[in-house]
């Protein structure tokens, strides 16, 4: 499974705070937590300003290498703020992300094809998220026709089918997964990944909705999740669903989740 760390992301108010005032050791505190509990990759969102984005990208990167060498997963709405932001990373790592929206994919992939950077792909374009699974694939496939061109390969992929909020989208999991499953169909060795704490939004015991989601989408075929590495009742989920998937020959990782707890 591969755990991206979402707690370096400017949105998120405490974070936010820090990163206006430059705390240095609450980022590397973050850092240091996610890397201990586990996470594959860390992302990095700023959350700030266009001209102050890619200094402030800078300064948290490097403060994340300080103390890990987890790699990082580049996290903007901006193209140009991540291709800016790739050289200040010591190891290959995760872009986050690109989708059929405007120039992104065109900026991006021909950075990353001749490396082995990997990225996330979310399915989206000029209109939006497309509301059904057929229109949803139809964007997968333009990124696909993408990366055939820029010979990127589908094992450096992360589609994100992308979450919509349930309390306004009655079908968001039952579209996910149906995406999900038709991907890693066609592509065996695509990843599928996902910010899920969308589809929870507006309802009660939010976490309740989110592990609900976790099971049945790695029952789907996601294996990649942006998530808080550092909440363990969702880790020990995903270590008991992997296990009962038969993704955890005899429960080994599950048994070493637990080993100390
Ligand atoms: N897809 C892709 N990238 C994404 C998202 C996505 N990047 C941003 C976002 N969505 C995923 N990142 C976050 C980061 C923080 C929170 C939610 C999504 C968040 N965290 C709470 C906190 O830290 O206070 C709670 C964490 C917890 O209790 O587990 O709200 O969809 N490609």
């Amino acid at each position: 499974m591969i755990i991206i760390g979402e707690k370096i992301n400017g949105s998120i108010p405490l974070m936010g705070k820090a990163i206006q005032e430059k705390n240095e050791s609450y980022v590397v505190e973050c850092a240091q937590k996610q890397a201990d509990a586990g996470a594959t990759y860390i992302d990095i969102c700023a959350s700030v300003p266009e001209e102050v984005e890619v200094e402030t990208l800078k300064w948290l990167i490097e403060l994340v290498q300080a103390v890990t060498d987890v790699p990082i997963c580049v996290d903007s709405p901006s193209p140009r703020a991540i291709i800016a932001a790739l050289p200040f990373c010591k190891t290959v790592g995760l872009v986050n992300s690109v989708s059929l929206e405007g120039e992104k994919i065109d900026t991006i992939f021909p950075v990353i094809a001749n490396t082995k950077w990997e990225c996330i792909a979310l399915l989206c374009d000029d209109k939006g998220i497309p509301t059904t699974v057929e229109k949803r694939l139809a964007v997968f496939d333009g990124i696909m026709q993408k990366a055939e061109e820029y010979q990127i390969e589908s094992s450096r992929l992360h589609i994100d089918p992308l979450v919509e909020t349930l309390s306004t989208s009655g079908s968001s999991l039952t579209t996910f997964a149906e995406c999900t499953r038709e991907i890693k169909k066609r592509f065996p060795d695509i990843h599928v990944t996902s910010g899920l704490s969308n589809i929870s939004f507006g309802l009660p015991v939010r976490k309740l909705i989110n592990q609900a989601f976790m099971v049945l989408a790695l029952g789907a075929g996601m294996d990649s999740a942006i998530i808080d590495p550092t909440n363990r009742d969702l880790l020990g989920l995903v270590y008991a669903t992997k296990a009962l998937l038969e993704q955890d020959e005899y429960c080994l990782e599950y048994i070493a989740a637990y080993r100390e707890g």
